[in-house]
């Protein structure tokens, strides 16, 4: 196994990316970045990652996509402390609450809501469709807090005794609502508001911040050197181009 710290290639602003950051930090372990928007992957970054999409995990001649298969590597190559609950059937509740967030909230949270205001505008250029974004807003999202208020114990509460990869693939996709002013309403969804805000407020998040408000506010062409300016880990090593391209999964 090479000695080279991990690097994970993809942006601050990725909710998987953020998971795998999380989840890094979680057992301790260093790592490098880089901060690619996907949209801007060369060509070696397609070898990587066939679908073009990002998290890309390297560790030395291991080279890994998707942030479950990432975060289930690390949990293997490094043990301790665990990202699952104990037992079989709280692992199992674990990674369908992973697999939810990373499927319906991707879809809702970023396809749908952040895509329209964030990704069309920043990459494309193009102006978000409001019928799609009051859609998510109104109907969309709301359900899956509904849902989420149902799964957590207590208020402010995690769904687990130990924070770990549920909470954490979960409240990565709130930090990309909060950049464009969404919050959960505490009135309405008084576990999943409490809960979000003592995630968030979690070292493995807190920690990010500063990278991911550079990134929001930096053209996205200058991520890398703007978070280096700002003190983050960022590789030598890159796979990114200046201008963009249509992923497979044409958004
Ligand atoms: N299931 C994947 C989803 C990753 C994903 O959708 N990443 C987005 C960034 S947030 C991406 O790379 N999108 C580019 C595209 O789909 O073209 C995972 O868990 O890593």
């Amino acid at each position: 196994m090479s000695d080279a710290p991990i690097l994970i290639v993809g942006s601050y602003l990725s909710p998987y990316v953020r998971k795998v950051l999380a989840c890094l930090h979680l057992k301790g372990v260093d790592y490098e970045v880089d901060p690619i928007v996907p949209f801007y992957g060369n060509d070696e970054f397609t070898k990587l990652s066939p679908v073009r999409r990002i998290p890309v995990l390297i560790d030395g001649d291991v080279a890994l996509c998707d942030s479950t298969v990432i975060c289930e590597y690390l949990e293997e190559r490094f043990p301790e402390p665990t990202l699952y609950p104990e037992g079989s059937e709280a692992r199992a509740r674990a990674r369908w609450l992973e697999e939810f967030a990373d499927s319906r909230m991707g879809d809702v949270f970023i396809w749908r809501y952040w895509n329209e205001l964030v990704i069309k505008r920043f990459v494309w250029g193009e102006e978000p469709d409001a019928a799609t974004v009051s859609e998510a807003l109104e109907k969309e999202i709301p359900e899956i807090l509904d849902y989420l208020e149902g799964e957590l114990p207590v208020s402010g509460e995690g769904f687990f005794d130990d924070v770990g990869i549920a909470d954490v693939a979960v409240t990565a996709f709130f930090r990309n609502a909060e950049f464009t002013g969404f919050r959960a309403d505490s009135d309405r969804w008084p576990r999943t508001a409490a809960f979000v805000e003592r995630m968030l407020g979690h070292d493995c998040f807190t920690r990010l911040r500063p990278f991911e408000d550079v990134s929001m506010r930096t053209p996205i062409t200058n991520h890398r050197e703007a978070i280096a300016e700002a003190g983050g880990p960022i590789s030598k090593r890159s796979f990114g181009l200046q201008t963009p391209r249509r992923g497979v999964f044409k958004t």
